[in-house]
């Protein structure tokens, strides 16, 4: 066998070669940094692609890896403009699940779900998939009417999911307060065993490397500054009936006849670089961590009432996410009110944990729509596909979309799985309400 050193050496010497990987991993353990290979290639910027993807967080890249991957399409640049995965990709709490309201949800989700549960083989990269189980506590008799019709949806799709009652709560998770005494005692549960938690910064790795392997192009710090259009109906020759020709960087134009919006808290202002409105307005989401602990919170657990969901990570902290922020807004700053409400919130459900200690929060930007759903597929601009509008449940719905836009793109028509998520369907009045399945409600 050649020594690693050697083989690192080769991979080193030769800058045409894609680097080669522990199998484990992104890294190879032993080595020191200056001898790990690059994770993607860093390249210069073209002046043409086939198509540009702007945006480098998991929709982005899982729109390119598959582009390369089931279509063969490689002439494709992923446009960043801070690093890949410093938006939503790197802010969300890390769950994964498919327990949503509508069908056309459930089935969506559903095939999130599948692609995560092969993605660790599919990209070679441990992507830590822990399919912990996932339960949704329901505090009122209408929370737990919404968790019955959810389960009954889920199970006409065979998702597995049931409603459960407050005994079978505290087996699953013996640290929450199923007391009657309680302010709001829980009623049962909504429990989904397939959810679970997932490595976010692994998904961005792995689909990075795969694409890049594949011939795609990442390029960070590199910022669209308008996307340009010919023939539109709008006065500076966008909009409706237009047709898109390329973009604007902060490093030169670049030519291109697919431009594909997968960004999240910018999705707006880069429709409307096309001259296409999205019906979006963007919320911060905060979310905070404590410091680790021996395991003792073995299922994801959520409560709509209490705005708060809360999973274990493999390293013992506590991850918490709440409500998105009541106001819009591109701020990420995090506030006292947040922290405060949120331990109120948890020490209701875990009264036991009074001395552990937050770490840090942070916030993450969430575009909603109307009806929960997101926003996917064509736009009246040709060449310009939208992967926005994802509210809160971006991060999940990752693998899924990436898959089927990059099936829009190849194929040049609707896949089944989105087609109920066009932005024509506000024209329409076709909505696809989701906000009965969202975490917390908003
Ligand atoms: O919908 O499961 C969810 C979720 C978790 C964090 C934000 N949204």
């Amino acid at each position: 066998m050649t020594p690693l050193r050697e083989t690192l050496k080769k991979v080193k010497s030769d800058p045409t070669k894609p680097p080669r990987y522990s199998a484990a991993g992104l890294f190879v353990k032993g080595a020191k940094s200056e001898e790990w290979p690059r994770v993607w290639r860093d390249v210069d910027l073209k002046k043409s692609y086939d198509v540009v993807i702007v945006g480098g967080g998991v929709h982005g890249l899982a729109t390119a890896y598959y582009l390369a991957t089931n279509h063969g399409i490689t002439n494709v640049a992923v446009l960043e403009k801070a690093y890949l995965g410093s938006g939503g990709s790197g802010r969300n709490t890390a769950i994964v699940r498919s327990n949503y309201l509508t069908p056309e949800g459930v089935a969506f989700y559903d095939r999130s779900l599948t692609l995560y549960n092969t993605m660790s083989n599919d990209l070679n990269l441990n992507v830590m998939f822990s399919e912990r189980g996932h339960m949704t506590l329901a505090h009122t008799d209408s929370a737990l009417r919404t968790m019955r019709w959810r389960a009954e949806v889920n199970k006409l799709q065979n998702i597995n999911s049931s409603v459960i009652d407050p005994q079978e709560v505290k087996k699953l998770a013996p640290s929450l307060d199923v007391s009657p005494n309680t302010r709001y005692p829980i009623q049962g549960a909504l429990y989904h065993p397939p959810g679970g938690t997932i490595r976010h910064d692994a998904v961005v790795w792995g689909y990075a490397r795969g694409a890049d392997h594949r011939g795609v192009e990442m390029h960070q710090q590199t910022e669209v500054l308008d996307i340009m259009v010919e023939g539109g109906e709008g006065p500076d020759g966008k909009g409706r009936g237009g047709k898109v020709t390329g973009v604007r960087t902060n490093r030169g134009d670049i030519s291109a006849p697919i431009v594909v919006n997968c960004t999240a808290g910018w999705a707006t202002l880069i429709s409307d670089m096309a001259g296409v409105k999205l019906p979006i307005n963007t919320h911060p989401l905060q979310a905070a961590v404590t410091e680790p602990v021996k395991v003792f919170l073995p299922t994801v657990v959520v409560s709509g009432s209490l705005h708060v969901y809360v999973s274990q990570t493999d390293r013992g902290e506590l991850v918490f996410g709440a409500s998105v922020d009541p106001f819009a807004t591109y701020s990420m700053k995090g506030s006292l009110e947040f922290t405060e409400e949120l331990a109120g919130h948890v020490l209701e459900l875990m009264p036991n944990i009074g001395r552990m200690r937050l770490l840090r929060q942070w916030a993450g930007l969430c575009d909603m729509t109307p009806d929960y759903s997101p926003v996917m597929g064509f736009t009246p601009v040709e060449g310009f596909l939208c992967d926005v509008g994802w509210g809160t449940y971006g991060f999940k719905a990752g693998p899924v979309s990436g898959e089927q836009m990059a099936e829009c793109i190849a194929t040049q028509s609707v896949p089944k799985l989105i087609a109920p998520f066009e932005l024509s369907r506000f024209e329409r009045g076709d909505l696809v309400g989701e906000k009965g399945a969202a975490a917390v409600g908003h």
